[in-house]
């Protein structure tokens, strides 16, 4: 059943936050868990800036009924996490891991316990080795292998996960691989590889949803988009095409395949322009009609502001310092560039910081995407924190930031988008990707220096006292079949 063809039931708005499984869980060769992608980076690249490693993280693993106590105690009613593909089939395909296995039953289990609704991510960004090692998401093979490792994870958790999704951030997982190179494999400027990781990505979701759907499972399914709308400047010379071309290289790639059941009708003219063939069959187009998922996840933090191309060859860079000044930049020859709005307030790492961003996002997705279930799946606050003597951070800022995030998301609810449920990023301070620990965006710190003490921050209490005021809020419908 999907949310097209479903009877809609209101419930309680969902308000949580998420995490991903090797920015928190640690215990990165515990019990039969097999070697990630992201250990063997961080062990072995320089390219791991900040010289830090996931292997310990937050002990999640080990302390996972600590955090979910201070998050129930904080009135969240879900919580967002990954599965680690390594922990539950070490080699990536062929045998299970059952200490993996019961990881999971007993963290989905403890939330159940709790009242907290898990919200389940299938990949997020941590690729077995073992399937790194054999190309990785260029190989066309992956999209069964990660099939049939759905398929476990359904068979194994599908009568208590109600909320799934397939892939986290398709796009911007393929960006900072194959453009960026701030995340394994590092390849920088690599285009081919960039579109034909994205579109084995989502053919390997449209293979996960339509297996899910095939097995009746009760619950829904989903694709997690990172989906800041596209804002053309106002001196720009040709604005459509120049749209046309930065929404197709951040969005359309995954947007159209999860929502509509095909490639963007515009690929073959915008791939064209950048001379790049993508391999594929064409038995794929009826795996993405039957793939289309039943709620858009959004992680929402920024705008992309582009303008024309002025001519010079691709270059692209992102902040992992946190020094200020530099900002994310990219130049896409021949499509656009982005442009330094400096009347907009920016992070540290050189990210806009501009809350309306939520409202218009979710707007244009409901006007040009017929209205689908939306979950903001994450948007949050990340900055330098030092805490009091005794571990408590007043993080006043991160509470004015996503206050005002969470107001422009509720206008939009308002307006008529069918908004679900918001997660913040972070449930607790974590791994930072390439940033390291330093850059914190959790409701509770952690003392990553000692002890991993968990203290929760003023936010946590914010977030309760707002979650509360916010009681009577219902979503427009979740599908029936969620209730089952
Ligand atoms: C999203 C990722 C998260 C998280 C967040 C913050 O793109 O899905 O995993 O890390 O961004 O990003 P960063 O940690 O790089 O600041």
């Amino acid at each position: 059943m999907t949310a097209n063809n479903t009877d809609l039931i209101t419930l309680p708005f969902l308000w949580g936050s998420a995490t991903a499984a090797y920015q928190c869980e640690g215990a990165w060769d515990t019990d039969g868990k097999g070697l990630g992608e992201w250990d063997f980076f961080n062990h072995k690249s320089l390219k791991n800036i900040n010289h830090v490693d996931g292997d310990i993280a937050c002990d999640f693993y080990h302390r996972y009924k600590e955090d979910l106590d201070l998050l129930a105690k904080g009135g969240q009613n879900t919580f967002r996490f990954s599965i680690s593909w390594a922990r539950i089939m070490p080699n990536g395909t062929g045998k299970v891991n059952k200490k993996g296995i019961n990881f999971y039953n007993n963290l989905i289990n403890y939330c159940i316990k709790l009242g907290i609704e898990p919200n389940v991510t299938l990949f997020h960004y941590d690729l077995p080795f073992a399937l790194a090692r054999r190309g990785g998401w260029l190989n066309s093979d992956i999209t069964d292998w990660f099939c049939a490792y759905a398929k476990i994870c359904f068979k194994a958790f599908g009568d208590r996960v109600r909320i799934w999704t397939t892939i986290n951030e398709p796009h911007f997982y393929s960006y900072c691989s194959n453009i960026i190179g701030n995340y394994p494999p590092n390849r920088t400027l690599d285009f081919q590889s960039y579109f034909q990781w994205q579109y084995n990505l989502m053919l390997a979701s449209a293979k996960a949803i339509e297996a899910f759907h095939e097995l009746n499972m009760p619950g829904i399914i989903g694709v997690v988009h990172d989906g800041g709308s596209v804002e053309v400047a106002p001196e720009t010379k040709h604005p459509d095409e120049v749209f046309k071309g930065a929404d197709f290289f951040g969005n359309r790639m995954i947007l159209c395949p999860a929502l509509e059941g095909k490639l963007p009708p515009e690929t073959n003219e915008m791939l064209a322009k950048m001379n790049i063939l993508l391999y594929k069959s064409p038995e794929d187009n009826e795996i993405f009609k039957h793939g289309i998922a039943d709620f858009l996840g959004l992680n929402l933090y920024c705008r992309e502001y582009v303008t024309d191309w002025h001519g010079e060859q691709s270059h692209a860079s992102v902040n992992n310092k946190g020094n200020g000044p530099k900002v994310e930049s990219k130049c896409i020859a021949p499509l656009f560039e982005t442009l330094y709005d400096k009347s907009v307030p920016h992070n540290q790492w050189g990210r806009e910081l501009l809350p309306r961003v939520m409202y218009t996002s979710i707007m244009e997705i409901a006007k040009r995407y017929n209205n689908p279930l939306i979950f903001v799946t994450e948007n949050g606050y990340g900055c330098f924190e030092t805490p009091d003597k005794t571990g408590f951070v007043a993080d006043d800022e991160r509470i004015k930031v996503v206050k005002d995030f969470i107001d422009e998301m509720l206008r939009a609810k308002k307006a008529g988008a069918k908004v679900a449920g918001y997660y913040m990023w972070s449930a607790m301070d974590l791994y930072s990707w390439i940033n390291g620990y330093k850059k914190r965006y959790g409701f509770i710190h952690i003392n990553f220096d000692g002890n991993l003490k968990r203290t929760p921050k003023k936010s946590l209490t914010w977030y309760r006292q707002f979650i509360k005021s916010h009681e009577n809020l219902k979503t427009d419908g979740i599908p029936a079949s969620v209730l089952r």
